[in-house]
Order: structure tokens, then C-alpha cells, then sequence
């Protein structure tokens, strides 16, 4: 949704999974049969689902430089910032550190196991704070397509009750993200209902 935000698309949400329910449903799993979110139909076109193609797809077709670069060496290098940030960052954050915090309930919560993951996804971090000490964006100095599969991790990451080691230059990159009206609209949203108390 930060994606389509950011090219300005024109969009029609619905929600779908955990309480609103109806990603088992045959239709639904007919568009996506792992049954998961997100799923993207662009007009008549085929279901896409998997949050990195869906991502390429709405590159090519909508995106333009230096958002989604045309030429191949520029793009290669988006593509690889996107594709760490989904494999080092979104996996060693969402269920290693936002599952075991938000949606367990306090009474058995892994205070060792969620320090550990929050110093491996730090090590993580370690790369993305050295990029951005020196430029504005993952990939460069501008916004791409590896920053929406970077940054609408870094939301979370920042707002939950952890005991974060210090990334200074994540931390204004974060900074100027909150200032994006689709980071805004997209991703700084509540994720309550989620939690367990
Ligand atoms: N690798 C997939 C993961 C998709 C996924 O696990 N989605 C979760 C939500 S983040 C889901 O739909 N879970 C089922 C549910 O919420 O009911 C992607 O990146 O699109």
C-alpha cells in the first residue's frame, strides 16, 4: 500500500486475514493459495501476491527514475537493497522481534530470545546505519523501491517497547520517512488490534 502511495495510484483496499478473516475462502485462495496478504489484481490482470513482486511489478509498470531506475546497472542496485532488506531485515524483525512482543501476551514473553533477535537484526542495522551516514536512501541519495522494503519495517521497529541499540543515521532516515504523506497514510497505522494481552 506504501508503494502505491508513493506512485500515486488510484486504489481500492480491502482487508483481509487475522480478524477480518476471508484468506481461507476459495476465492481468495484461488488469487493467492498460500492464503496470505498482500494480493494485488491491477485492472484485468492476473493476482500477484509475494510483497517482492508485487513490489516490481508496480516499479515497472508505474514506477519511474529514480524510484525504478531504467537502466539495468541503477535497477540491479535497487533490486539488491530490496531483496536484503525483505531477507535481513523483515525477517529477522516481524515474527523474531514484533511477534514475540506485540502478539504474545506479557505473562509468557521471551525477554532472552527477543534480546537476542534485537542484537542480530541490530547487526543488520549496523549495514543499513553505515549506507546512511553517507547518503539520504538505501540505494543512494534518492527514494526507491528498496526504501519501501526497508523502511515500513523500521515503523515498527521504532515504535514498539524494545531496548533498540543506537543507529543514529537509521534513526533521522526514520526521521525523514515520518515526513512522507504516504509513509504516513500506509504504514505509521495502528497495529492494536494485533496485539495480545
Ligand atoms: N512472503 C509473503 C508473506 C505474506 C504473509 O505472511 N502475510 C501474512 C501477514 S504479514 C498473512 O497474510 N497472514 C495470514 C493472516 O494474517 O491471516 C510476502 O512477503 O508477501
Amino acid at each position: 500500500m506504501w508503494c502505491i502511495g508513493e506512485l500515486g495510484l488510484p486504489f481500492q483496499r480491502f482487508d483481509v486475514g487475522h480478524r477480518y478473516g476471508g484468506n481461507d475462502t476459495p476465492e481468495f485462495l484461488a488469487m493467492n493459495p498460500n492464503g496470505t496478504v498482500p494480493v494485488l489484481r491491477d485492472g484485468d490482470g492476473e493476482p500477484i501476491w509475494e510483497t517482492g513482486a508485487i513490489l516490481r511489478y508496480l516499479g515497472n509498470r508505474y514506477g519511474n527514475e529514480p524510484f525504478w531506475p531504467a537502466g539495468l546497472a541503477q535497477r540491479t542496485c535497487v533490486d539488491q537493497w530490496a531483496e536484503w532488506s525483505k531477507i535481513n531485515i523483515a525477517l529477522n524483525f516481524t515474527a523474531p522481534i514484533f511477534w514475540r512482543v506485540v502478539r504474545t501476551p506479557p505473562k509468557v514473553r521471551d525477554g532472552d530470545a527477543i534480546a537476542q533477535a534485537v542484537a542480530l537484526l541490530g547487526r543488520k542495522l549496523d549495514i543499513a546505519n553505515a549506507r546512511l551516514t553517507d547518503q539520504a536512501f538505501l540505494a543512494g541519495d534518492d527514494f526507491t523501491l528498496a526504501d519501501v522494503q526497508f523502511g515500513h519495517i523500521m515503523y515498527r521497529y521504532f515504535d514498539i517497547a524494545i531496548d533498540r541499540p543506537r543507529h543514529p543515521a537509521v534513526e533521522r532516515y526514520y526521521e525523514r520517512l515520518c515526513r512522507r504523506p504516504a509513509f504516513q497514510e500506509h504504514v505509521m497505522v495502528s497495529y492494536e488490534e494485533l496485539r495480545e494481552s
